[in-house]
């Protein structure tokens, strides 16, 4: 793979990249993505054509998203011999992603016979009409040769956990074909509609040295978005270069207000923008009917749900570049309440325990046994549903931090008020009190290390919490002074007679004599091994490490940043000496087994002093999806697709720990701390809904805003801002 400026390249076709190159070369506008496969492509390529927030259950396998029909599809003969790079001859291949603004393209001639046949095709998902799959398509050759191109909406499509919809109508009305379908569990609607400006039905006779090219546009459409839907998709204007102009005039305002310029670093700079352009093509940009998944639209991994990924590691992005992406994703968890109600319900608790893996309804898609043992084939008991509680406080995370940022509130009198009380009294409930050291204890749980399971007191899991309730006191004080009906109301519902009491006695662990903060109780009993060791000690690669009989059940070793993430999270409340105790006691555990371990370990080493290390592991966070360097199957359950958390950790690691950035309610401070290869770094933050345009060169810092500053504070290495 190249990288040329704002596009990544392949200049020939190996098989073996085929399901790595679907997510390298991924194109996505939030309703839907697409991965990045070739056009004569079928399932068992892995093509798919996956749809936000639809999801469906096939009998009693996995509930998964759906992919939709293929509007992609075509398959073009030449003097009736397939051109296709899996079986044809190939001469010369391309396949390029222009990240600028979404648009794959590929480039390929075929040696058929003695005749050079060439296929050239670009596609989009339109940003500018979230509905529309566009396509141009061209066949051209050195002989005089007759063409055949088969193209239709694809129903038979790649699926992890069986078919999802049957056809309920294929018909063609006037110039345009419909495919009406319906999913299998919820009876959801979905309506396909493709329209092609050549014939193409019959076979095409062109002359050496021609071309013959059509543009296919198809739109797709599902559950309420069906109505009306052919009329609606009758109307668009279909021209191709229209449809690319809007299209780019889109991502141009994206990129305006999210871009990062970095100077004198091409691959950290292109790094970045690749985890930005993948941040900005999953979001939902329309709804706030589903949240990102946890591999974005890459597919089905993951039953398409949204984990703590969101909240935690990409939620900085969206509040600091486009706050309304954010306010939507956090009214997603918002309209999902109920669900977490239910399971808090269902595991015998008050409030609300919100799902692990997050759907549209909120009811959690985890299952418990989330993992195959590779050795018996059995089932195995995991915790991440029933114990990976830090999911309530992560929410209440997302919410606040919103507020904060973008200092709007008015999310509370919408619903945020309830959510957040109803996640910190699933605490209250789940918390033990403990009499005798007058304090509440969080036990059983499953910290972000999943390695180590039911274990009490994970740090970050109970920093988290007295964030949330902490987070609870000052949105009520808000609501208070501010919004006194939605807290007369709230007071006429609620009892808070336990919140100050719970966030004053809830236990947090502490640094030891050495400055280390234990990551459970009992953690710095187990055995103390390194990486290398564990290692050897797998029977069989893949096998998993965590669960009751894991490898590194017993031991130190730890899956992900766990009391890391913790000081990467609370930065400014840990003094340096503390982190970098932590930072190197914790380092030479971890396995980096999750994606989204990387960034807490770089962020915490630009703050101290551990610049190489901050640069390696941002790099690392950064190349994810183009190196394609993660695990790709745990057991032999596929967990290959893109890795939107890596991707905002990427943006965290540039801005919060390279540009220094920080923040409290109040102020915005700039401390920035460059690599030794950037020369400089811009960007642009909004903060408190004023667009600052920050550039940082060296240790200067010159700010710029969209609109008068009287009612922000900034600073620059803590020293007031003078605009
Ligand atoms: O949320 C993560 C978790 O922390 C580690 N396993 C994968 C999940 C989805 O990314």
């Amino acid at each position: 793979m190249e990288k040329l400026g704002w596009k990544i390249k392949e200049n020939e076709f190996l098989k073996s990249d085929v399901e790595q190159n679907g997510s390298r070369y991924l194109i996505g506008n939030g309703y839907m993505g697409y991965r990045g496969t070739l056009e004569e492509f079928g399932k068992e390529q892995l093509v798919a054509l996956n749809m936000a927030g639809l999801f469906d259950r096939n009998g009693d396998k996995w509930r998964e998203s759906v992919n939709a029909p293929n509007p992609f599809f075509v398959k073009a003969f030449a003097n009736d011999t397939e051109l296709n790079v899996l079986t044809a001859n190939i001469d010369s291949h391309e396949q390029v992603l222009d990240i600028s603004y979404g648009l794959h393209s590929r480039n390929t001639v075929f040696c058929v016979n003695d005749t050079k046949v060439s296929i050239k095709a670009e596609r989009f998902l339109s940003m500018a009409n979230e509905n529309l799959a566009v396509i141009k398509y061209s066949v051209s050759a050195d002989k005089d040769t007759e063409i055949k191109i088969n193209t239709y909406l694809d129903s038979d499509v790649w699926s992890i956990n069986g078919d999802h919809f049957e056809v309920t109508e294929q018909t063609k009305q006037d110039d345009i074909s419909v495919l009406k379908l319906m999913t299998l569990e919820n009876k959801i609607p979905l309506s396909l509609y493709e329209y092609i400006n050549q014939d193409v039905e019959n076979p095409i006779k062109i002359k050496a040295g021609e071309t013959f090219a059509f543009v296919k546009v198809s739109g797709v459409y599902w559950g309420e978005g069906i109505l009306n839907s052919l009329d609606t998709f009758k109307q668009v204007n279909k021209d191709y270069d229209a449809l690319l102009k809007e299209h780019k005039s889109k991502w141009n305002e994206i990129w305006y207000n999210s871009d990062i310029e970095v100077e004198g670093d091409n691959e950290a700079q292109f790094a970045l923008r690749y985890s930005i352009y993948h941040l900005n093509s999953i979001v939902p940009r329309n709804t706030y009917k589903c949240g990102i998944p946890a591999r974005g639209l890459s597919g089905q991994v993951y039953k398409g749900a949204s984990f703590w990924d969101t909240e935690m590691f990409m939620m900085p992005f969206f509040s600091f570049t486009d706050a309304s992406l954010c306010k939507n994703l956090v009214k997603y968890r918002i309209n999902t309440l109920a669900g977490a109600m239910r399971k808090a319900k269902e595991f015998d608790f008050d409030g609300a325990f919100y799902a692990w893996e997050s759907q549209e309804t909120g009811d959690d898609a985890c299952s418990l046994f989330n993992v195959t043992d590779i050795f018996t084939k059995r089932p195995m008991r995991t915790h991440f549903k029933d114990s990976q509680i830090h999911i309530s406080a992560d929410v209440v995370y997302g919410l606040w931090q919103y507020c904060t940022v973008s200092g709007d509130y008015s999310l509370l009198e919408e619903g945020g008020l309830d959510m957040m009380y109803q996640c910190l009294f699933f605490f209250y409930d789940y918390a033990v009190y403990k009499p005798l050291k007058n304090r509440y204890e969080l036990h059983s749980v499953v910290g972000p290390d999943e390695y180590h399971e039911r274990v009490n007191n994970n740090a970050f899991t109970n920093k988290m919490v007295k964030y949330a309730v902490d987070a609870l006191v000052s949105a009520l004080d808000y609501a208070k002074n501010n919004m006194p009906q939605l807290y007369e109301e709230f007071l006429l519902k609620n009892d808070i007679s336990w919140v100050d009491e719970f966030a004053q006695k809830l236990y947090i662990p502490q640094p030891n004599e050495n400055e280390v903060i234990e990551q459970f109780d009992g953690y710095f009993k187990l055995e103390d091994i390194g990486l290398p060791e564990i290692r050897s000690r797998e029977l069989i690669p893949h096998e998993y490490w965590g669960g009751g009989n894991g490898l590194a059940t017993t031991t130190r070793i730890i899956k992900q940043a766990d009391v890391v993430m913790m000081l990467n999270i609370f930065r400014s409340e840990y003094s340096k000496s503390v982190k970098k105790a932590n930072w190197e006691f914790y380092e030479p555990y971890t396995e980096h087994g999750s994606s989204l371990s990387a960034c807490a370990y770089g962020i915490v080493a630009t703050e101290i002093g551990m610049a190489d290390w901050a640069y390696k592991y941002f790099m690392k966070t950064a190349t994810v999806d183009l190196t394609g360097d993660t695990k790709q199957y745990v057991g032999d359950l596929y967990i290959g697709g893109t890795h939107p958390a890596a991707n905002g950790g990427s943006w965290n690691t540039a801005v919060f720990g390279f540009g220094g950035v920080s923040y409290t309610n109040e102020v915005l401070d700039i401390t920035p701390n460059l690599p030794e290869s950037w020369k400089s770094m811009k960007f642009k933050l909004l903060w408190k809904d004023v667009r600052l345009d920050i550039a940082i060169n060296g240790d200067d810092v010159k700010i710029t805003a969209d609109k008068p500053t009287d009612n922000i504070k900034v600073t620059v290495n803590k020293k007031e801002y003078k605009f």
